[in-house]
């Protein structure tokens, strides 16, 4: 890691009041969760529009909670990593913090930080039919006691509690996002912004005047227009950065 664009990210950290952090799959990955487009990603062995949109739903429920059930499985051996504890103790850091994440897997929370869940939680549930609304709720059954779940309201189909390509983010998600790209310091860390629209933030927040830091071992779309390219590990990068920032 170069020592030289730690120090700049660091001392752009020390003067910052405003802090935002977007997290994509990288950053759980060295807690064994596997990412979606690296190599043995999740979606390589699967398409994404074959499991992950509504329309695969509705065509094979059952399908889809094989897989889900799968992750939340290999996610119930995983522990958060030192990329994840880092990021929970800058709540304490920074006067305004945010932490947005991609992330399904719950990792941060464990980590004992609440983010912006942006595409949701693999441990929530809610009921697929809309008529219902019995909103979402939380199951951290592994394996599944039924597949698929059912509605404890209707006892109609469940869905698991992620947004799915396709379907639009919860509007209060992504004001409060969009409002965190006012800041002083914007990192990207462990996504390939590819997935819109999170992957816009990063450019919302360099047009608003934010130092922006992409912490990735690999380049992105996003690589050209950040500040900072921190090339290594999440799990290292930012327990160095913290190292420094606490030094
Ligand atoms: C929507 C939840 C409209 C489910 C996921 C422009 C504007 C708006 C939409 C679009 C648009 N263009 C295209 C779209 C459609 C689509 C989209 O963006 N498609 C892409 C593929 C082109 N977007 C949508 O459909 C979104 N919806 O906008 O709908 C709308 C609006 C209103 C009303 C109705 C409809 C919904 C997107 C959410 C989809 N849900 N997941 C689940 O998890 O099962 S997406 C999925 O991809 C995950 O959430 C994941 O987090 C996300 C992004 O992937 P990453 O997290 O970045 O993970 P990835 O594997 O790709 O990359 C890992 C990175 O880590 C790599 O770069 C790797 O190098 C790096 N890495 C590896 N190891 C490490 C590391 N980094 C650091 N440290 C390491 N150790
Ligand atoms: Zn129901």
């Amino acid at each position: 890691m170069n020592d030289t664009l730690l120090d700049r990210v660091a001392d752009a950290l020390r003067q910052a009041q405003r802090v935002t952090v977007l997290t994509g799959a990288g950053v759980s990955a060295a807690s064994g969760v596997p990412t979606f487009r690296g190599p043995g990603g999740l979606w390589k062995s699967f398409r994404a529009e074959d499991l992950a949109t509504p329309e695969a739903f509705a065509r094979d429920p059952l399908l889809v909670w094989e897989w889900y059930d799968w992750r939340r499985q290999r996610l119930a051996h995983c522990q958060p990593n030192r990329a994840h504890v880092v990021l929970g103790s800058w709540g304490a850091l920074f006067p305004h913090y945010r932490l947005l994440t991609q992330n399904v897997d719950g990792l941060h929370e464990r980590a004992g930080f609440e983010p912006i869940r942006l595409h949701g939680s693999i441990w929530e549930l809610s009921c697929w039919s809309r008529a219902c609304g019995s909103g979402t709720w939380r199951n951290d059954q592994v394996p599944l006691a039924e597949r698929p779940p059912r509605c404890p309201s209707c006892g109609g189909l469940a869905r698991p509690g992620v947004v799915w390509f396709g379907e639009g983010l919860d509007p209060h998600d992504v004001a409060q996002a969009t409002a965190a790209t006012a800041c002083q310091v914007f990192i990207a860390a462990g996504t390939s912004s590819l997935v819109y629209p999170a992957a816009g933030l990063v450019h919302d927040a360099h047009r608003r005047g934010a130092f922006t830091v992409e912490i990735n071992p690999d380049e992105t779309p996003a690589s050209a227009i950040v500040d900072v390219r921190l090339q290594g590990g999440a799990e290292t990068v930012l327990h160095d950065l913290d190292e420094r920032l606490r030094g």
